[in-house]
Order: C-alpha cells, then sequence, then structure tokens
C-alpha cells in the first residue's frame, strides 16, 4: 500500500484569489495556469497497521504541527473514500530549496493525491483526481492535468475541476521564476483568500473575469504572445490591487520586486518581449518566448537583488512514478 507520484507547480495567467465556499474550496471565478517543469514535488505515500498515527517527513525532517495537520485532513478525505482507518507515513521533498519563497502548496496536495489515493487502492479518474486536489489546497486541483490548464469555476465540488486546453509541447514559452525573497510569508494564501472580499475593488474584479478567461483563451488558441502577455501582466496586477486595498492590506511586494517589474518594463522598451506576474509573495515570474529566455535571464540575473531565478517551461500533469 505505497505509492509515489511526482508533480508541478503551476502559475496561474489568470488568478484564483478569493472563494464562494471555504471548505470545499470553491473559487470565485474560473482560472488558467500552466504546469512549471522545474519547480515540482514528489510525495511518497505508505499505509500500514505498524503506525500508530500519520508521520510526515518534509524534504528530510519530520513535521509535526499546522502542516502535518493539513495533510492528516487531506489523508482523512482519501481513507473516507477508500473505506479504511490505516495511518501512514508520507514523505515528501520539493525540488527547490525550501526557503525559496515559492509557493509548494500547488505541487504538494496534487503530488499527495495522487500517491495517496493509489497507495489506498483507489481508481480514480483525472476529473475526480483534480476535485480531491482542489479541496486540499484549491490551486492543486490545476497540477492535475498536463500543459495549459483551466480550472473551471463550477458551481459545486463536482463541477469545479480542472482540465487541459493544451498538452505542454503546443507552445515553446519560458517562465523564468526570479527568487529576491525568501522570508515565510505573514498572512498565508487561505488566510488572504478570505480577505478579498473586503477590497472595495473586489466587486469590480469579479464583475470582469469570465471575460478575461475568453480573452486569454483566445490568445493562447492563436499564439498571440503579445495579446497574451499583455493580458497576463495586468490580471497581477488586477490581483495584488485588490490585496492591498483588503482590510487588513496584503503587500506582499518588496522594494525588489519593484525594481524587477522596472527592469521587465526596462527590456520591453528595447523590444524584448517579456511579461511578468506574481502570486502571493514577492517573488517574480517572468513569461517570455524561448527564443528570448537567454537574453533575459542574463540580464536580470546581473542585478544585485536577484538571488538566483529557475527557467521553466510547460510539462505535463502529475504523474505516479513508483
Ligand atoms: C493562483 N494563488 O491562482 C493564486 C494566485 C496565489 C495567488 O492559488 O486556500 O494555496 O489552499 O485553496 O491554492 C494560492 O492559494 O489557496 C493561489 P488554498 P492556494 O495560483
Amino acid at each position: 500500500m505505497k505509492a509515489t507520484a511526482k508533480a508541478p507547480a503551476n502559475i496561474a495567467f489568470i488568478k484564483y484569489w478569493g472563494k464562494t465556499n471555504e471548505a470545499l474550496r470553491l473559487p470565485a471565478n474560473s482560472s488558467l495556469s500552466m504546469n512549471l517543469s522545474n519547480a515540482f514535488t514528489v510525495t511518497s505515500v505508505e499505509f500500514g497497521k505498524q503506525f500508530k498515527t500519520d508521520i510526515v517527513f518534509m524534504n528530510g525532517k519530520k513535521i509535526d504541527g499546522g502542516e502535518a495537520l493539513r495533510i492528516s485532513q487531506h489523508l482523512n478525505k482519501i481513507r473516507k473514500l477508500a473505506h479504511m482507518n490505516l495511518k501512514a507515513k508520507v514523505e515528501t521533498e520539493n525540488n527547490f530549496p525550501k526557503n525559496a519563497g515559492i509557493a509548494s502548496s500547488a505541487s504538494g496536495f496534487a503530488a499527495l493525491t495522487v500517491a495517496g489515493s493509489v497507495a489506498a487502492g483507489l481508481k480514480l479518474s483525472e476529473k475526480e483526481l483534480s476535485i480531491l486536489a482542489r479541496v486540499g489546497s484549491g490551486s492543486a486541483c490545476r497540477s492535475i492535468p498536463d500543459g495549459f490548464v483551466e480550472w473551471k469555476q463550477g458551481n459545486s465540488s463536482e463541477t469545479s475541476f480542472a482540465y487541459s486546453l493544451y498538452p505542454a509541447d503546443y507552445w515553446d514559452i519560458r517562465d523564468l521564476i526570479i527568487v529576491v525573497g525568501s522570508a515565510s510569508k505573514k498572512v498565508g494564501s487561505s488566510e488572504g483568500h478570505a480577505l478579498a472580499e473586503s477590497s472595495p475593488f473586489y466587486v469590480a474584479r469579479i464583475k470582469d473575469m469570465s471575460q478575461k478567461v475568453v480573452e486569454i483563451k483566445k490568445a493562447l488558441g492563436q499564439k498571440d504572445f503579445t495579446k497574451f502577455g499583455e493580458i497576463l501582466e495586468a490580471e497581477a496586477i488586477n490581483m495584488h490591487a485588490v490585496m492591498m486595498t483588503s482590510n487588513p492590506p496584503l503587500l506582499y511586494w518588496n522594494p525588489m520586486t519593484i525594481e524587477i517589474i522596472n527592469s521587465v518594463w526596462k527590456l520591453r522598451d528595447s523590444g524584448v518581449e517579456v511579461y511578468f506576474t506574481i502570486d502571493a509573495g514577492p517573488n517574480i515570474h517572468l513569461i517570455c518566448q524561448a527564443k528570448d529566455m537567454i537574453k533575459i535571464n542574463t540580464t536580470l540575473k546581473k542585478l544585485p537583488s536577484v538571488k538566483f531565478t529557475i527557467v521553466n517551461h510547460p510539462c505535463e500533469g502529475t504523474r505516479l512514478i513508483s
């Protein structure tokens, strides 16, 4: 009763920020993302009579408290589906440095869902896996299918899941993660989602989301990189405007974030097509075409505020590896 799965993190071009149902993690809007080839989690789950409680090892260290509890609660859902009560040993590792400030809940819960369900003897479809991963962490549902992915908002647990729009080799674009900081967040994503509604801009944001999804899908369908980039950059700024105007305000950017934004705009002015997006942290994702990646990476790495960069191309979703 042991299985191991590998799951990629994903970067959202249209973001998930705000829920209509906290417990089920139903989102206030549909979102759209790409799986990241070089930011992933490998997780093994073993159920057995020898385990008196669930035990969790993260990057080789036994963990307790909040994170371990959330993993255990996710295993409870899997145990319920499989009609069994065995406790488990979970070993999970991220390939990116632990303190890089790169969110690991998407890859983490996607890998846990696939490894856990297979170890428990369940045979779930991709849709069922996406739904189960979503309940663990919303963005995790997007790490299950391949390549370029849409998470349909839906109006119930059964109708809110992610599916692949295009496979990984559909479009040769890159996500260059620029790591500028690694301090752990004062306000985590789950708590942040709950604050979204307190922003006076939230209603306006949600009103436009369906149209934005239509437009970015059109740009993706036509491989119109300029349109695609313009939409995703404006969308990131829009989400952060909601964060900054929440009560209390959430400011995930730091001075280095602004410095990178200005560098992106300068590069664009000089004719290099690159756009940025930012999640719930100070690090920036630069989206560009493969042909421009080396030039952009070389330019950015020269900035003193850049600790390191991670180059990603679109990749497949979550896979069982043993
Ligand atoms: C996203 N983020 O679409 C957005 C953009 C962060 C900013 O999804 O509470 O960790 O576990 O469902 O998935 C982060 O939120 O939140 C997130 P929970 P999650 O990628």
